[in-house]
């Protein structure tokens, strides 16, 4: 894993920064930064406590803290750095907004860059003891047990339903069974289930899940108690009832107790949270493997990571991928005419006050670049909005059309939602 260096509290990593504005309160105080609860520590005058408290900004409490005429307690530097743990834990516990933020940088290495700091930071060098970034990674580890404390701790005496998203796919059915399997293990009244208002399942992932689950999910609906899977928007169901969540999407906040990271999938996210308390059976980490089959386009998308890797090496499952892929991924059906194809896969976006059509081609071999064309032909004719992706697995590459603009990626990419940020920024969309 790489190691995440920020500098100051500005920018995207400036949550990290112990002048970030994230406030806390602690033993009745409220703290505006963990600066302001840092430097009022090493006093045991109240006056200087109040005036550190009250300071306006953190530098100012940092002044006041380090001006050595102000006579410090006589072990501080015997417990500063429990100080500073105990300073950032409760700036993370408090502020939940940034805690999904470093719940976020995984398993990375966090490093403060600041070039005259060997003791906190990693200094000019690199060489300093980067005691912050180790006390950030330890909190980040802490946080997220107590998420997961607090999601069994809610659980305890319910029936718990382990949901996955709308017109569930392996990953969501999946996930869900292996996660009622650990919660029931914790003790916990777990059941691997799908919400009767969901739909079926997703057409393209049917097969799989029907012939490696010998049991099916119990259906149930809105009256009961749940965990997401595989998503963490509440989807109409009662803010109350959604216990807790576990995803690799983007996090919405809808479900305060939520554990997002980006894996490959939710079913090798919930293997790597578990696996030091659980042990998976050879059948459940087969499931696991699965999900990063199927929602990595067999390995090829790019969400499948060198991280990822690593994980499902250590699944220590074989399986013939190419064969499964051949068997239960479906390729877009060539025979059919270009029109009903558009008609049969499109997805409707909207991208500020514009529908935009989107829709998706894909191939194993590259000799579909003759249907692609006519492909690009057929909606030129049209007068709608229309995103055509045309994944062709052979060369790894993806092509993206919009009203007589191409893009060409050197990978596997489907997400709409990716791809339309993408051309966003190159000013196509
Ligand atoms: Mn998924």
């Amino acid at each position: 894993m790489a190691t995440i260096e920020f500098y100051k509290e500005f920018g995207n990593l400036g949550y990290l920064a112990n002048y970030s504005n994230h406030g806390f309160e602690k033993n009745g105080i409220y703290y505006k930064t963990v600066e302001h609860y840092y430097q009022s520590e090493k006093f045991s005058d109240r006056s200087i406590k109040d005036k550190i408290i009250n300071a306006d900004t953190p530098k100012e409490a940092s002044n006041i803290g380090r001006d050595r005429s102000n006579k410090r307690i006589d072990n501080f530097k015997k417990i500063k750095k429990q100080v500073m743990y105990d300073g950032i834990l409760e700036k993370f516990r408090q502020n939940r907004d940034i805690a999904y933020k470093l719940i976020e940088t995984k398993k990375n290495d966090i490093a403060e860059a600041t070039i005259d700091e060997y003791y906190w930071g990693i200094g000019k060098d690199k060489s300093g003891e980067n005691n912050i970034g180790k006390i950030l990674v330890k909190v980040r580890e802490e946080i997220k047990r107590e998420i997961i404390e607090s999601i069994l701790d809610k659980c305890k005496g319910k029936e718990i339903y382990i949901v996955g998203h709308n017109y569930s796919d392996a990953d969501s059915i999946f996930s869900s069974y292996i996660l009622s399997k650990v919660l029931q293990y914790k003790g916990i009244n777990a059941y691997f289930a799908i919400l009767d208002s969901y739909g079926d399942y997703n057409d393209k992932e049917k097969a799989i899940i029907n012939d490696f689950l010998q049991e099916k999910p119990v259906k149930i609906s809105e009256n009961n108690y749940f965990i997401l899977v595989d998503h963490n928007n509440l989807d109409g169901l009662d803010k109350e009832r959604v216990l807790g969540a576990f995803d690799h999407h983007v996090i919405t906040g809808e479900v305060y107790d939520t554990i997002e990271m980006e894996y490959a999938s939710t079913g090798l996210l919930l293997y790597d949270l578990f696996k030091d308390d659980y042990n998976f059976s050879e059948f459940e980490r087969t499931l696991i493997y699965l999900t990063v089959l199927t929602d990595t386009d067999y390995l090829v998308s790019n969400r499948y990571s060198s991280f990822d890797e690593e994980l499902v090496t250590e699944l220590g499952i074989k399986l013939d991928v190419s064969n499964l892929q051949k068997k239960y991924f479906k390729i877009t059906d060539f025979s059919l005419k270009i029109e009903d194809n558009l008609k049969k896969d499109y997805k409707e976006y909207k991208n500020d006050d514009k529908l935009i059509k989107r829709s998706i081609i894909m191939s194993y071999e590259k000799e579909k670049k003759l249907y692609y064309n006519d492909y690009l032909e057929y909606i030129n004719s049209l007068n709608d909005n229309v995103l055509l992706i045309w994944s062709c697995y052979d060369i790894k590459k993806t092509y993206i059309y919009y009203l007589g603009k191409e893009k060409v990626l050197d990978y596997i990419l489907t997400s709409t939602v990716l791809i339309m940020k993408m051309l966003k920024e190159d000013n196509i969309l």
